[in-house]
């Protein structure tokens, strides 16, 4: 039978690890000395069986999740510490407080109405900076909307980041888009699209492109939720990735829910990582909240997609704050719940502990980063407030080469509007042309 074996925190099928060997080395001679045959179907190689067995979840064991860090910020086993410098650690460190921070305000400045939306990423910091500094700077990146870490890390400002989400004339997007839809073709970033899952086939495709090109060595990383894993358009991505055997990480971050959704509700089986087998992925499930767990799953995933060989990783989670500025999560999930995933598992506090007690960190370093970081922001966001906001004309530009004639007309009539209205539009406020 499939069941599985747990050994040494590594789970096996036991029908893979016992008997595919001899199975599939004798292939040629059918009968094998038990009896059973291996059929040799074009669509599967496997025995026939006199047994009808049904399989469902229970059938396997869960995926087990890899960690290094307790949540004191121990590591468990010395051998899984890694080696990474001291500057990349607290470059890591301080990308998670920057973000808090940034979280923390652009929050706060959407319910005084300064901006339209926003969306924090409290309780996956650590997914953000631990895979950023696993990932070369070339490698191409395509986020769901909840990796600003990722950004961060990468060498996008604080100033860039508010500017877009103020839609001032300095936002590379020119103020089309709505707030947290970052792009940046100078840190290899793919501009963020709203409708769910649209980056994984897109994703895959690109890293395809890489595969074709002579001595590759870049690969594509694919940042996506667990709600977004739904999507039909998730399981394209995992199939093309799988059979055309492209140099790409499908990274989900299983946050426990898509908006008021819980986990339980999106799907059935055992998470996300279970479909990576099932497609012929290689696969791994990771702490999401132990940031250098992380970072030896984006390493090792790395090395692995650089082969061709495609990768999906199933962070585990929690999204600690709510959806986005237009939710309420006490609504439908108990505050004790979101307490426990803000102290004890908070991925900020592990590696905070961890770097404190290899001496390189001490609380006086927290509280006068935590201060910069916090002046950072305020400054960015008074100067974004201050910049003008692009051209109106710029909202029908850039789409087509040429501007078809109906959106000519659109552009026309409005102009006609503002030369009649002017007096009721804050016109003072746009770019001049
Ligand atoms: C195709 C599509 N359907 C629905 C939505 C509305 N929507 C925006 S975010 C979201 C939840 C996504 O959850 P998940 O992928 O788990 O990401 P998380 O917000 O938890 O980071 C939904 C349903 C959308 N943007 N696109
Ligand atoms: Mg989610």
């Amino acid at each position: 039978m499939m069941a599985r074996a747990l050994r040494n925190g590594v789970t096996f099928l036991r029908f893979n690890a016992r008997r595919s060997t001899r199975l599939f080395s004798t292939h040629t001679r059918p009968e094998i000395e038990n009896g059973i045959r291996i059929a040799e179907f074009p669509g599967a190689k496997a025995p026939y069986v006199t047994e009808l067995n049904v399989l469902n979840e229970k059938t396997y064991d869960p995926i087990p999740i890899y960690r290094v860090l307790d949540k004191n910020g121990n590591v468990l086993i010395s051998s899984e510490e890694p080696n990474i410098d001291k500057d990349t650690l607290l470059n890591m460190y301080k990308t998670m407080i920057q973000l808090y921070q940034m979280d923390k305000i652009l929050y706060e400045s959407q319910r005084q109405g300064r901006i339209s939306f926003y969306m924090t990423n409290y309780g996956e910091e650590g997914i953000h900076v631990g895979s950023a500094a696993a990932l070369s700077p070339e490698d191409l990146v395509f986020a769901q909307y909840r990796e600003t870490g990722v950004l961060l890390y990468r060498g996008m400002t604080v100033t860039e980041l508010v500017n877009q989400c103020y839609g001032n004339h300095e936002d590379s997007g020119k103020g089309r888009h709505m707030p947290v839809h970052y792009g940046s073709k100078q840190h290899n970033i793919v501009t963020i699209s709203s409708p769910l899952a649209t980056q994984m086939p897109q994703a895959v495709g690109a890293a395809y492109a890489y595969k074709r090109q002579p001595a590759n060595e870049r690969c594509v990383i694919c940042y996506f939720g667990e709600g977004a894993a739904s999507e039909g358009d998730a399981f394209a991505a995992l199939n093309f990735a799988a059979t055309l055997e492209c140099p790409v990480i499908l990274f989900c971050r299983n946050n426990g829910y898509a908006i008021s959704t819980p986990s339980s509700e999106q799907y059935r089986g055992d998470g996300i990582a279970s479909r990576g087998p099932a497609l012929g992925l290689q696969t791994i499930r990771v702490d999401g909240t132990d940031a250098l767990a992380v970072y030896n799953a984006v390493r090792r995933a790395r090395e692995l997609a650089l082969q061709n060989k495609p990768v999906l990783i199933e962070a585990m989670a929690y999204r600690v704050g709510h959806h986005s500025t237009s939710d309420d999560s006490t609504a439908y999930r108990p505050a004790e719940e979101i307490n426990k995933w803000t102290t004890e598992e908070s991925p900020i506090n592990k590696l905070r502990l961890y770097l404190e007690r290899k001496g390189i960190w001490d609380a006086e370093s927290d509280k006068a980063f935590a201060k910069e970081a916090r002046n950072s922001v305020v400054r960015s966001m008074q100067e974004a407030e201050r910049k003008q906001k692009p051209h109106w004309k710029e909202m029908f530009e850039d789409v087509y080469y040429d501007m078809p004639p109906s959106l000519q007309k659109q552009m026309k009539q409005m102009e006609e509007h503002l030369k009649k209205y002017n007096e009721k539009y804050p016109m003072n406020q746009f770019q001049p042309e």
